[in-house]
């Protein structure tokens, strides 16, 4: 034991370690009563958080529930039980019981959340929380710096502090280097915790990480305490815990522990270490047994007897009886309930309520003026809108903000918001969209409500995984818990002449495709406007797709529609009426449809045009109300043909209106491939006026 563990116990009172030997037995019990209840089949999974506890139990003994902010990783079930979570709550997770407080039987068991505790629902992507926590400590930084933002938080305290555990796998995944990099920057109290068992899996650290050890590397992080200790010695833990959490309370920036720790019962019960560990190494772990070594420093101090140690533990056994038994008596959760939580159960973005009118003045305006000036109406009426991103600043140093005209965006979407509204409300941050995203959840999660941009719709993909599995998904998973609800605004799409491959692409239909997400395309700068504005004011996570071949067209400018302006979601726009037949389309081939249409009308072809506006959730009462009328539809879009977003209208079509058709549903859209450099390249790929008169007439023909 180490000089420092010395002094430590030397500090400690014995109710310390005998509380923490208590716990510590508690969460090895429930480990093993529930590898027990997966084999009787009565869970349907288990990872165990065994040789992790002491490192668990010792940092959450300086911390507070319900006042800090927790990140745990799957291995924190004795973190868990000392903040407060009981053995009870956890068995209902490990059955699915309806009143499991992580999910209620939606996750596996060990994935926590508890909303009292403020343990915020974990997902399955090993890596991703680190970026919500950074987030959740960039919440409580904005409430420190906007006072009229921290009056309306649900909790929010000057010291209060965010910490995050994952292991040394986890620590190989980008967003970990992210939220370490924004972190430090700008010194945010979060508190990380490596619990470094040596194995991913089955992957060694020094095949995980450059040269084995994660305190080594992220030494040169400014601002940043890193401090080591083993994770399996109690005292130790404790100390080194209480300095890191000292400091972040402090203001003094990030810490990091490093906390080398055992994984004795293999990765899962899915796993069998033995077949890749070498026995002597298991041996030489068994050693470092937490359980086990505070046992004996318990016997070696004489701070319980062999006799209260007994009673102690049947004490605790019996109380795990006690738990598992009222766990296995609770209602499952309900099959028809598997829906349920998916969108907000309170506010509906499709409702009246969000049907306001237009009280225009001024002069028309271009779609980049009127989303500017909705972002610019919502931040002044609501302190927590927020809106960060690359470039979304006018200058990154407020010092040097008055001596130049400002940037604003790449499109000037943003321009004088930083200005107008300050540093602390709009700023920039690293090109790193994972972390932008990431961050934003975490935010969105104590109440603010980012506005975040992704600069072009092309660069996206590092943020999937954050909008895929975390975003979408974390107010389905908590059933209601917790949510996320912000919005991504995204420009998107080609007609540019020159965007090219990496700046002109579409692909809104895999959003579209995410159960938990509102994704909606303006073609008109009103439509901007009001759509924006309901995607703030929803409480849903909002994918809002800019086509930046609309943004400054003269056609399709409008005044200044009032502060309230808002357009439901599911709302699609009749943009010409008709009897011929029926084009359903959205973005930028909106206009370009009713222009390439227009000389049909002597030929006596009377398209009927909708523009979506709104893709999840779409109009199919406007669309199935105007094919019953045309019995012919053409589905037009700017993305690739095969799995768009036009193969799922055209199907239901063809299956709910079958009998109306006189005509095959036919769709038009990209060719499958990519949006080339030249401006003869890229008309090659896209639809084409030529083609959409072609395809109308076929079908009027029909
Ligand atoms: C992003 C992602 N990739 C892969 C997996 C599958 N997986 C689950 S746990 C795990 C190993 C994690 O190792 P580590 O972070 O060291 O934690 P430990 O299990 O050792 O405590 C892997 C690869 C996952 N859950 N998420």
């Amino acid at each position: 034991m180490s000089t420092v563990t010395n002094h430590v116990v030397k500090a400690t009172k014995r109710e310390l370690l005998v509380g923490a030997y208590r716990m510590v037995y508690l969460s090895r019990r429930v480990d093993d009563k529930e590898i027990q209840l997966k084999r009787q089949n009565r869970a349907y999974f288990q990872i165990s958080g065994v040789g992790h506890e002491t490192i668990g139990v010792a940092a959450a003994l300086h911390l507070k529930a319900g006042y800090d902010w927790f990140y745990p990783y799957y291995r924190d079930r004795a973190f868990c039980l000392q903040l407060g979570v009981t053995p009870y709550e956890m068995f209902l997770a490990s059955v699915g019981a309806q009143d499991d407080p992580n999910s209620g039987g939606r996750q596996m068991p060990s994935h926590w959340g508890h909303r009292r505790l403020h343990i915020v629902s974990e997902s399955s992507p090993t890596g991703m929380q680190v970026l919500h926590a950074v987030g959740s400590a960039e919440a409580s930084h904005y409430f420190s710096l906007v006072k009229e933002a921290a009056e309306l938080a649900t909790s929010f305290h000057s010291d209060e502090i965010v910490y995050v555990s994952l292991g040394d796998g986890a620590s190989s995944e980008g967003e970990f280097w992210e939220s370490l990099n924004w972190a430090c920057g700008r010194e945010l109290p979060v508190l990380f915790v490596v619990e470094d068992n040596g194995y991913a899996i089955s992957v060694p650290v020094d095949v995980q990480t450059a040269g084995g050890s994660i305190s080594r590397l992220v030494k040169g992080f400014p601002h940043l305490l890193v401090l080591e200790c083993d994770g399996t010695d109690f005292p130790e833990s404790y100390e080194v815990a209480g300095k890191a959490v000292e400091y972040v309370r402090q203001r003094k920036g990030p810490a990091l522990i490093h906390a080398h720790v055992i994984r004795p019962y293999s990765h899962s019960l899915s796993d069998d270490e033995r077949l890749y560990k070498p026995e002597s190494l298991r041996q030489q772990e068994a050693r470092r047994d937490p359980l086990l070594r505070l046992g004996n420093l318990l016997r070696q101090e004489r701070l319980a007897s062999e006799e209260e140690m007994k009673e102690m533990e049947a004490e605790v056994d019996g109380e795990i009886r006690e738990a598992v038994d009222r766990a296995l008596a609770a209602a499952p959760a309900p099959p028809d309930t598997v829906m349920r939580n998916l969108y907000s159960p309170t506010v509906d973005p499709t409702s009246e309520h969000f049907d306001q009118p237009a009280k225009f003045h001024g002069e028309p305006k271009t779609m980049v003026d009127m989303i500017n000036a909705a972002l610019r109406d919502e931040m002044a009426r609501d302190p927590r809108v927020v809106v960060f991103g690359e470039d979304v600043a006018d200058c990154s140093h407020e010092d040097e903000l008055a001596k130049v005209k400002g940037k604003g965006g790449v499109f000037k979407v943003t321009h004088g918001l930083q200005r107008h509204f300050g540093s602390a409300r709009c700023y920039n941050c690293p090109i790193a969209e994972a972390s932008i995203v990431g961050r934003a959840i975490g935010m969105a999660v104590r109440g603010l409500k980012p506005v975040v941009e992704i600069q072009f719709f092309d660069y996206i993909w590092p943020a999937m995984m954050q909008i895929r599995d975390e975003l979408t998904t974390l107010r389905w998973r908590s059933d209601n818990a917790f949510s996320c609800p912000l919005v991504i605004r995204v420009p998107i799409g080609g007609y540019l002449a020159g965007g090219a491959i990496y700046h002109s692409q579409s692909g809104e239909s895999i959003f579209a495709h995410l159960p938990g997400l509102r994704v909606v395309i303006p073609s008109t700068a009103l439509d901007a406007n009001g759509l924006l504005r309901t995607a703030i004011r929803s409480d849903d996570p909002v994918l809002f797709l800019e086509p930046k071949h609309l943004y400054r067209q003269t056609y399709n400018r409008a005044p200044y529609p009032g502060r309230d302006y808002m357009i439901p979601f599911g709302k699609a726009k009749l943009v010409q009426e008709g009897t011929t037949l029926t084009i359903v389309t959205y973005g930028s081939l909106v206009h370009r449809a009713v222009q390439a249409l227009k000389p049909l009308e002597q030929e006596g072809i009377q398209p009927e045009i909708l523009d979506l506006r709104s893709l999840q959730p779409y109009d199919w009462e406007l669309i199935a109300a105007s094919v019953k009328k045309t019995n012919r539809v053409l589905v037009l879009h700017e993305d690739c043909v095969s799995w768009g977003y036009g193969a799922e209208i055209a199907a239901r079509i063809a299956d709910e209106l079958f009998e109306f058709l006189d005509a095959p549903v036919r769709r038009l859209a990209a060719k499958d491939g990519y949006i080339p450099y030249h401006p003869a390249l890229e008309d090659a790929v896209l639809p084409q006026p030529a083609e959409i008169v072609r395809a109308a007439r076929a079908l009027a023909e029909f």
